[in-house]
């Protein structure tokens, strides 16, 4: 049977349960998207944003209860409880399937089925892969039009790869009661109804190009990870390639684009990719990255010219806008936009803003850009080759304890690092902000498979590694006791990867500390920066009570894996916690 017949057979048994009045197949072209956004202006899906200051821009307002993404919604099923591990909802294939097949059943009836024949990653890179996804929402089809490339490339590439991952998407009913994102890692399948929001409901990006992938990476010996890719560009004009995995709404899409204040010095930034890296080792024995997207889905609140310029000149044509707040003249705004609201503002849920109301764009609100867009996109980032890696940073916010940047002393102690991170939590995912919880490799809501077996991977794939990258912790977010941050970040971050670049080439000045190699106050580059210097020696201090308590959450963490966590990590554990309890 050709592949094409596959994908129908699959489309036909999908329409047989959820019964759509029409299957619409997409192409992917331009013209067809332009029609897209044609009907969901019609049927006031999307509203036109101001055609002079952002053209080919529109605003979409999602339903109230369908503003991130639900991880107590979402479901690993694989065969045995153990093998999602303890850091995944679990439910049997068999249950699953029976109890959201009912739900899927007539789900699409009235409605329009879009298949979606998708490419995750380059065309022509032997690392992509194919999804098929077929959805009820057409603000989903136009939202996987920017993200993925659509149509032929993904028709073609399958041709050649014989594989596809199926995503069956309905909105159902939208209710949270009868919302559901299920992952079948095995039989490589994805199931998500009751939600429109993009993590949720784009299934090319969180469930596949994660869960599925990272799956799919443990069987066959390469890693899909939650990690923005960058280029740093030095004065001779070389380029080194950085991967960092932060959490949600963490600042991956700012250090992506990051605008360098050494660029004088001839220090820029190039950006690969903002949120996911798959990574495989080449011939030479280098881990190099791919960018398995053709978009960003961003988050909108404090995205400015100060913060992100790079993002604002991405985003101000061919964007769709989520849950932003709407200007009089109809230009998008948020929080953290640089201005004050402006009179006449209407909120996120269509109402008159008023002072008094928390806020005007949702917390998590979004944009959804081409990468081609990005005014500094690097000029690989379409290599079917990739990049190749000679750092990774794990970073997340931390207000208290971790210091701004220090170094692993070794690829185990890096998956350590990696493994035991605490992350406080954000607006991205439904529940409590502000949490710390420990976020392993900034995965933890995204990791298909049994954690344990997740970092004994992390282990595996360091020792085929010939040429491995360095490891880092960075933390932008230190407070001091007023509460005030302690690091600028930013555009200055930069100081902190030149300090990374130093190390990763053998140089670089750093002490030796319970925790890792840290840089001295003046081994970083501070010059025409205005830091206090009691902030940077405090930024760069050690907490040896913070880490001792630490060290009993990771304990803890590590616990719930049993045996399936590798014995490696218990013993960094313990050598951190004596190396801690000497000094
Ligand atoms: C995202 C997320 O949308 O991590 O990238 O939530
Ligand atoms: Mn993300």
């Amino acid at each position: 049977m050709s592949m094409k017949s596959e994908v129908e057979q699959w489309v036909d048994e999908s329409a047989r349960l959820t019964k759509p009045d029409r299957i619409y197949w997409c192409t992917g072209s331009a013209e067809e998207y332009a029609s897209f956004i044609g009907s969901m202006l019609k049927d006031g899906t999307l509203i036109a944003l101001n055609e002079k200051t952002y053209p080919g821009c529109y605003l979409h307002r999602s339903h109230p209860n369908d503003v991130a993404r639900t991880e107590n919604l979402t479901f690993i099923c694989t065969k045995t409880k153990d093998d999602a591990g303890p850091t995944n909802n679990w439910m049997s294939p068999k249950e699953a399937k029976e109890k959201v097949s009912k739900l899927f059943n007539d789900s699409m009836k009235g409605r329009t089925m879009y298949v979606i024949p998708y490419l995750m990653g380059p065309v022509g890179s032997p690392f992509s892969k194919v999804g098929v996804e077929v959805t009820d929402s057409l603000y989903v089809v136009a939202n996987m039009h920017l993200m993925t490339r659509v149509g032929e490339a993904a028709m073609e590439h399958l041709e050649k790869t014989h594989e596809f991952v199926p995503g069956l998407h309905s909105l159902g009913d939208l209710s949270p009661e009868r919302r559901f994102i299920l992952h079948f890692p095995e039989e490589k399948l994805i199931w998500s109804i009751g939600s429109g929001y993009g993590g949720n409901a784009l299934l090319g990006k969180k469930c596949f190009a994660l869960r599925i992938a990272s799956f799919m990476a443990h069987q066959q010996g390469w890693m899909a990870e939650h990690m923005l890719i960058l280029g740093l560009q030095e004065p001779t004009g070389h380029v080194t390639y950085m991967a960092a995995a932060f959490p949600s709404a963490s600042g991956k899409t700012n250090l992506a684009m990051m605008v360098s204040t050494l660029e004088h010095e001839g220090y820029k930034i190039l950006t690969v990719g903002d949120d996911i890296a798959w990574l495989h080792i080449d011939e030479e024995g280098r881990l190099r990255a791919i960018n398995p997207e053709a978009g960003f889905f961003g988050v909108a609140p404090g995205t400015s010219v100060k913060t992100n310029p790079i993002a604002m000149r991405t985003i101000n044509h061919n964007t769709i806008f989520t849950n932003v707040a709407l200007t009089p003249d109809h230009q998008p705004w948020w929080e953290g936009m640089g201005s004050f609201p402006p009179q006449g503002l209407t909120d996120w849920l269509g109402r008159p803003y008023a002072e008094s109301a928390e806020k005007a764009a949702h917390p998590n609100s979004r944009f959804t850009a081409p990468a081609k867009q990005c005014p500094i996109i690097s000029p690989h980032w379409e290599d079917p080759k990739g990049v190749p890696i000679s750092a990774i940073i794990f970073g997340s916010r931390r207000s208290a304890v971790v210091p701004l940047v220090f170094q692993a002393y070794s690829w185990q102690h890096g998956v350590f690092m990696g493994a035991g991170m605490g992350a406080e939590t954000t607006a991205a995912a439904t529940g409590a902000v502000g949490v710390v919880r420990r976020d392993p490799m900034a995965m933890l809501p995204f990791c298909g498979y049994n954690m344990g077996d997740y970092f004994r991977h992390w282990l595996e794939m360091g020792g085929r590694i010939r040429k491995q990258p360095k490891i880092f912790r960075v933390n932008w977010f230190r407070k001091d006791k007023d509460g005030k941050f302690l690091w600028p970040g930013y555009g200055e971050n930069i100081r902190v990867l030149k300090w990374i670049l130093e190390r990763v080439r053998g140089g670089g000045e750093a002490g030796e500390t319970p925790i890792g190699f840290v840089p001295s106050p003046a081994s970083l580059d501070t010059g025409g920066m205005s830091i206090a210097p009691e902030a940077l020696k405090e930024l760069l201090s050690i907490d040896k009570e913070g880490w001792l308590k630490g060290t009993d959450n990771i304990e803890e963490a590590f616990g719930q894996f049993g045996d399936r966590l590798p014995g490696e990590l218990w013993e960094e554990h313990k050598n951190m916690r004596q190396r801690l309890e000497k000094t």
